[in-house]
């Protein structure tokens, strides 16, 4: 008991709803352990603005942060996915961990910035340029956990396993090769990246087979069976159905679609995330809803990369579980993720408030709870919102941004989603940590710096 801090928020948006004169208890494993609304502030530390949970982040690929706004110039063919992906492949190329652990911790700092506070780092560059393990063949891994623990964000750590160049058993290409393991390799490295893990508090591990494209069904079977001997609640990420292309070699290769041959040959369930499923008929679309799967929709990366349009409509509709991932990190913003991903559904039906769930609700409000609970499902961690149990992620909301002026509860979620605003996060915690103060992570200069300098060595 006497380790507990408390803090007192004037608003606070809990499990519940939002809530005044919230005193919060936490514990000095950084959990909630009591929630008193309408008590006086006391002792306490008063926050200085409302209280809300904070977002998960549930895909990243950390590395390509170094790559965004580098490939925006034409290309002889035209360009598309396909293309950037040589792009990104060329990129890589060059990264070493020490590279890979100073671009995640700039942008796990920039995250905690923004608003996010933890993430599923969908992680697959693992060896050596020329395809070979490093000598610790873990090395790539835990320079992301380390990461994660020098800027303070959750970390839910998906290693990918990764082996055809397509569908059908199709060879890697060359620049595939720091992505490739066989069965035997990758359970090792699992079990390595499980010990990693068990060494930070607010770390876990789930797995990412990569996509149907680069595994076989007789591997993903194999996979699941490893995952499970070491953790059957562990999380199970994948790519899915996210370009048109995709779905044509996956029908030419067994006459089913991506999620239809998922939904039919896995257990999918409440443990898998679906990042991406862009391109689903309607059939797809609400069993993905009712097998409790996570959508993990990355609105920026998709527009980025030209993806598609998410059937939004019909999946909320059936009840359809999402969160955002930052994916590409062409943005950085949970607030951004959402304003674009009711955007696209505004472009493509010319109409308004596409995705509210009822007659005068707050918009903002309804995306930001769900994409806050669907994360908090995707990583597999206790932070399903503001609740007893959970951890105390939280982030301060900044009134003295103008876009926030003057609005109450559910309305500092919409101006926060679809107004000006350009930062409206002021205080960071996670894990009954504070990791950012007044915008800024103490970090964050000494970061920059050194994320410039190979910036410079990445461009000559
Ligand atoms: C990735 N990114 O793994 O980084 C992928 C591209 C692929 C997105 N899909 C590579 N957004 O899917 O083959
Ligand atoms: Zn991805």
């Amino acid at each position: 008991m006497g380790m507990n801090r408390r803090y007192h928020a004037s608003r606070a948006l809990l499990a519940g709803g939002w809530a005044g004169e919230v005193e919060l208890e936490v514990d000095a494993q950084g959990l909630i352990v009591a929630l008193r609304p309408e008590s006086p502030a006391g002792d306490a530390e008063r926050l200085a603005g409302p209280l809300i949970p904070g977002m998960p982040n549930l895909h990243s690929h950390a590395f390509q942060r170094a790559m965004a706004g580098l490939t925006e110039k034409g290309g002889p063919e035209g360009d598309s996915f396909w293309s950037w992906r040589e792009q990104m492949y060329r990129f890589l190329e060059r990264l070493t961990p020490e590279d890979v652990e100073l671009i995640a911790t700039r942008l796990y700092i920039e995250m905690l910035e923004a608003g996010y506070t933890s993430v599923a780092e969908f992680h697959y560059l693992h060896h050596d340029p020329a395809g070979q393990p490093y000598a610790n063949p873990a090395e790539m891994g835990e320079r992301i956990a380390a990461a994660a623990a020098t800027a303070g964000i959750g970390l839910t750590l998906l290693p990918v396993f990764y082996a055809q160049g397509n569908f059908g058993g199709a060879p890697a290409t060359a620049g595939q090769r720091r992505f490739l393991h066989g069965l035997e390799d990758f359970q090792r490295l699992l079990d390595s990246l499980a010990a990693t893990v068990r060494t930070q508090p607010w770390q876990r591990l789930g797995l990412a087979p990569h996509s149907l494209r680069a595994v076989t069904p007789g591997q993903l079977r194999e996979l699941l069976r490893q995952l499970d001997g070491l953790d059957p609640q562990a999380p199970i990420h994948i790519h899915a159905a996210e370009q048109q292309k995709e779905v044509d070699d996956c029908l030419a290769w067994c006459g089913q679609r991506p999620v239809e041959w998922l939904l039919s040959e896995t257990g999918l369930g409440p443990r898998w995330c679906l990042v991406h499923a862009t391109h689903l008929l309607p059939s797809e679309t609400t069993g993905l809803a009712a097998s409790g799967a996570v959508a993990g929709l990355c609105p920026s990366t998709e527009g980025d990369l030209g993806d598609g349009f998410f059937d939004a409509p019909r999946y909320l509709a059936a009840g359809g579980r999402f969160g955002i991932g930052g994916d590409s990190h062409v943005g950085v913003d949970p607030f951004q993720e959402l304003r674009l991903f009711e955007y696209g559904q505004r472009l493509r039906q010319q109409r308004r408030n596409v995705l509210v769930s009822e007659l005068g609700a707050s918009l903002g409000g309804r995306l930001y709870r769900a994409a806050q609970a669907g994360g908090a499902q995707a990583l597999a961690q206790p932070i399903a919102g503001l609740a007893v149990g959970q951890r105390a992620d939280w982030l301060v909301l900044d009134v003295d941004d103008p876009a926030l002026a003057e609005q109450q509860d559910d309305g500092l979620l919409d101006a926060a989603i679809f107004g000006p605003t350009r930062r409206p996060v002021r205080d960071v915690m996670v894990a009954g940590q504070w990791r950012v103060r007044e915008g800024r992570h103490p970090q964050s200069a000494f970061s920059l710096a050194r994320y410039r300098a190979l910036m410079r060595r990445l461009r000559s």
